[in-house]
């Protein structure tokens, strides 16, 4: 490990509140490996990335940063980088090997284990629930499309919340349960695999019921602050024509208000019925009712803006994202958008009302240079940061309560349909050794951290909505 002279590195960005929490995230499947260690049930993405031909170069998450065996030295890292928290989700398979029943005694230990040394070193511990991996068990039992999946979810929230809710604060339901119905039950592209409007549907009332059952769950075990994380993405039209005008409209209730309107308003997008054509089934008055019960923050995920325009060939629904000549793009085929998220979380609060949000995930996946002299130069990664951050302020500035910022990924780690060929990570993970590097960015985002912690009056909040 070398950590570069900070001198020479860009300077932090500015005016950030004095309690602001700062860390960084990542995802059980994505980072922890040893899927059937100690007991634990396998999940969907198990059954999926051991499928051949699901994800890229037939990787998976058998082994991925190996962080189920190096979670102290991972903890030791974060501390290194002078992380204030930690966003981690916990394999529900690991918990409830069957997905209700039996607990496995030495899954939930292995995540009281983590977020003991977490607290022992300073980093505050936020909670995700679920970050996609349903275990198998329930799968076979119809996973998101059964109506009981909402109590199977509560039963596993509140046996996690028995268990740390002593030492964690904050607590998420949900992790982009966007990405889990249109990926995993729309398109295919993510487990279970499913391609269908019916199904894809259906999958995404039961998310936002799970959310509600799960939120009760944990309200009932008397958790500090409880929400929900999503990804949303600004949808912009390619012109003023009314037809793309309509398509852009289309996606962003698709995208970003199809779980925002039920869980903030207890009421469905206009839309909907259109996107889903005949598989469009409402929720009942009552799951409305149940949805909409408050939340103490919103987590927003923001990666880009997408411009679209109507094409009535494409699939799913006549909508198609134009590529904007001249304009930079990550590897993930993702445009850089920095102001898309000044104007996302301005949004959220405009239509919304006022709430405590964080930026849950922010980051980039780019072709870093090789690790030389104990680090790796990602300089275009300090730069997308910086310009994000600077929206963030932008949005403080107009008022937004925005109370915390949480990098993703701590660990160049397992993405998805794309294997480990896409990497994200302010600390480069050796495909071979598992040797962990961290990048210049992860020392700049150090400085930045205790460029804000240096202006603080008082100590960063262990959750949002919280005072400490
Ligand atoms: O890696 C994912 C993460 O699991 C969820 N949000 C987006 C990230 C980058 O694609």
């Amino acid at each position: 490990m070398n950590r570069p002279d900070a001198s020479k590195l860009p300077p932090p960005v500015p005016r950030f509140p004095a309690d602001f929490v700062w860390g960084a995230a990542t995802s059980a499947y994505q980072i922890e490996g040893s899927p059937d260690a100690d007991g634990a049930g396998l999940s969907i993405w198990d059954a999926f990335a051991r499928a051949p031909g699901n994800i890229a170069a037939n990787d998976n998450g058998d082994v991925a940063c190996d962080h189920y065996r190096r979670w102290r030295d991972d903890v030791a890292l974060m501390s290194d980088l002078g992380l204030q928290a930690y966003r981690f989700s916990v394999a529900w398979s690991r918990v409830l090997p069957a997905g209700t029943g039996r607990v496995n005694a030495a899954g939930l230990d292995f995540y009281d284990r983590l977020v003991d040394e977490l607290v022992a070193r300073g980093i505050a511990p936020y909670v995700t629930l679920y970050h996609w991996d349903l275990p198998a068990a329930l799968d076979a039992r119809g996973g998101w499309l059964n109506p009981d999946s909402a109590e199977w979810f509560a039963e596993y929230a509140t046996v996690v919340a028995d268990r740390l809710g002593d030492r964690v604060a904050s607590w998420a339901t949900l992790n982009e349960p966007w990405v889990a119905a249109h990926c995993g039950y729309l398109v295919g592209e993510h487990a279970p695999g499913r391609r269908s409007r019916h199904d894809a549907c259906q999958a995404a009332n039961n998310l936002i019921r799970a959310h509600a059952a799960g939120l009760a769950a944990l309200r009932s075990r008397g958790v500090p602050s409880a929400g929900i994380v999503v990804n949303l993405t600004p949808q912009h039209p390619a012109s003023d024509s009314p037809a793309d005008e309509h398509a852009a409209r289309l996606a962003h209730s698709y995208i970003n208000r199809q779980f925002l309107d039920p869980i903030l308003l207890g009421s469905h997008p206009e839309e909907m019925a259109t996107l889903y054509g005949d598989a469009w089934r409402p929720l009942s008055a009552a799951d409305l009712a149940a949805a909409s019960r408050p939340v103490d923050f919103v987590g927003v995920n923001y990666y880009l803006r997408e411009v679209v325009e109507a094409d009535p060939a494409a699939t799913p629904f006549g909508v198609k994202v134009v590529r904007q000549l001249g304009r930079p793009y990550s590897e993930m085929g993702w445009e850089i958008y920095p102001d898309g998220l000044r104007e996302i979380l301005v949004w959220v609060r405009d239509r919304y009302g006022d709430m405590p949000l964080a930026i849950t995930e922010n980051g980039v996946a780019l072709v870093d240079p090789p690790v030389v002299d104990g680090t790796v130069a990602d300089g275009p990664r300090i730069d997308y940061l910086r310009a994000h951050l600077a929206a963030a302020a932008e949005a403080l500035a107009t008022g937004v309560d925005l109370r915390g910022y949480f990098l993703w990924s701590l660990l160049d780690n397992f993405e998805w349909a794309h294997g480990y060929g896409k990497r994200f990570g302010m600390v480069h993970v050796d495909p071979t050794t598992g040797r962990r590097t961290p990048k210049t960015s992860a020392w700049w985002y150090r400085g930045q951290i205790e460029a804000s912690a240096s202006a603080k009056a008082r100590p960063a909040a262990a959750a949002f909505g919280e005072t400490p």
